[in-house]
């Protein structure tokens, strides 16, 4: 009994040294900023599920921190809390304007077929300031956050001090990876508004996570495929005929 107790806890470290990417199945809870698996993370320590890919130039402050909620920002729970850039937290905050770009990678199943399944993944989120969601590639201010699924094209900015829903189901184009090893990567796009410094923060709370079969519809035989292209064929010999 204490060997295999003990043999568990290498397994324990090789899991904490595999890329941060979170298992769709487990995405409500351990894909939500703040916690790992569902125990919180506590203040000040990284969640790492979550990768800061972008910031304004020179800032330079661990950038995924937990981090408690600002003045006006929604309150914490035991499923979620805020991620910031870790700077000096307070009113206004120090963090720099402009756009910090927070990336979660969410692994689908090995067997997932995008021909035959479709992923469907819900949640809400927070944003200070505004916060702009985008599936495999992003754009910035520079571009109008172009391809954004949220906020770009008249719906309601979000806003800190209350929830913003999304609601996806992905497209093939919308995956990245290949066969066997497909994930979604989720952008959030966070500006931090004005021209002084002040807090910017993401909270996620996903509220679920499915994949279902696509409905089949009835596909051409393979004889009438080919019928088909011989007709094609055909006529465009016809045309060039008469040409
Ligand atoms: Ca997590
Ligand atoms: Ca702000």
């Amino acid at each position: 009994m204490m060997g295999r107790l003990w043999m568990a806890v290498p397994m324990i470290g090789l899991t904490a040294l595999s890329p941060a990417a979170v298992l769709f199945g487990s995405l409500v809870k351990d894909g939500n900023t703040g916690l790992d698996g569902s125990s919180l993370i506590a203040y000040s320590n990284a969640d790492d599920d979550w990768m800061l890919v972008a910031r304004p130039s020179g800032q330079s402050t661990l950038e995924h921190a937990v981090v408690r909620p600002a003045s006006g920002w929604l309150g914490d729970s035991s499923d979620y809390r805020w991620i910031g850039a870790e700077s000096v937290r307070g009113n206004p905050g120090q963090d720099l304007p402009g756009d910090y770009v927070y990336l979660l990678q969410i692994a689908l199943p090995g067997s997932f077929d995008p021909s035959t399944q479709l992923a469907k993944i819900q949640g809400r989120f927070a944003s200070d300031n505004v916060g702009y969601l985008f599936l495999k590639a992003y754009s910035l201010a520079g571009s109008g956050y172009a391809g954004s699924l949220l906020n770009n094209s008249g719906a309601s900015p979000s806003t800190a001090g209350a929830w913003t829903a999304f609601d996806l189901t992905l497209a093939p184009s919308q995956l990245s990876g290949s066969a066997g090893n497909y994930s979604v990567d989720l952008y959030f796009v966070v500006n931090n508004a004005g021209t002084a410094n002040s807090n910017v923060g993401l909270l996620v709370d996903f509220t679920d996570a499915r994949i279902q079969s696509i409905p089949s519809e009835p596909v051409p035989e393979p004889a009438t495929l080919a019928l088909g292209a011989g007709a094609l064929a055909a006529a465009l010999a016809r045309r060039r005929r008469r040409a």
